[in-house]
């Protein structure tokens, strides 16, 4: 007992001296409690539990430019069903002439003024001649029967000359008298020698104009069936073996 009691002084004494150097205040100098003796250390407890969510943390930096994406054309989709027929629409304006229409028609053009050069010359190689609406007449004072003048003026590309209009039989009358040929009655181009008294031109068709003289034309003595123009412009049936001027129309076409 006595043994206890030093060692509890002892102890007391022990903890006043560590308050002492830990320069604590004594909790009550008067009235001065025991301290106890310091456990071991517990066992660590058990894990809290997990903490509410934190607040959103501040915007990071603007990352790095990624790499280019790899343009590839996707293969194309299905073909959709065919649409309704629409309606026709209005027509469109005329389209110019082909190049074959073109040239076509160019060569028309050369040919027609090929068929005037020809005709020009004709008429410029002959002594006289006289136009007369689209046509000229012509003469070089040849002379010949009438089959002779049929065939002249034929060889010439034109035909005898007969007049179809008044004004074409003052034509050729001015053109008889400028080249001194009126005082031969040169012939015209109608004749009846296939049928007596049904005068026709050199094609055979009825004549559609006339300017026989008074009493003409008479067949005189039976051997008068081809036509001739006289110094008046009036016309008479004369003998187609006669020698007379030749006179032909050219077309100027
Ligand atoms: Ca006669």
């Amino acid at each position: 007992m006595a043994l206890f009691k030093l060692f509890l002084g002892t102890l007391l004494l022990l903890q006043f001296a560590l308050q002492l150097l830990d320069g604590a205040e004594p909790q009550n100098p008067n009235c001065p409690a025991y301290g106890g003796v310091p456990g071991t250390p517990g066992h660590n407890g058990l894990p809290g539990r997990d903490g509410r969510d934190g607040k959103d943390g501040a915007i990071g930096p603007k990352g790095e430019k990624g790499e280019p994406g790899v343009n590839v054309q996707g293969p194309p989709g299905k073909m959709g069903p065919p649409g309704e027929k629409g309606e026709r629409g209005p027509p469109g304006p005329q389209g110019s002439p082909g190049r074959e229409s073109v040239i076509e028609s160019l060569k028309s053009e050369i040919q027609q003024l090929k068929a005037k050069t020809a005709t020009f010359e004709k008429v410029a190689s002959v002594s006289h001649f006289r136009r007369v609406g689209a046509k000229y007449y012509i003469t070089d004072g040849v002379l010949g029967n009438f089959d002779n003048g049929l065939k002249y003026c034929k060889d010439l590309g034109g035909t005898m000359v007969l007049p179809r209009t008044s004004a074409e039989n003052q034509a050729l009358l001015k053109l008889v008298v400028s080249s001194g040929l009126s005082s031969k009655k040169p012939y015209i181009g109608v004749t009846d020698r296939k049928t007596e008294g049904r005068m026709v031109n050199t094609e055979g068709n009825p004549l559609t104009y006339t300017n026989w003289g008074m009493g003409q034309p008479d067949d005189y003595k039976g051997l008068q069936d081809c036509g001739v123009i006289e110094d008046t412009g009036l016309w008479d049936d004369g003998s187609c073996g006669d020698i007379r001027p030749i006179m032909c129309e050219i077309d100027n076409k």
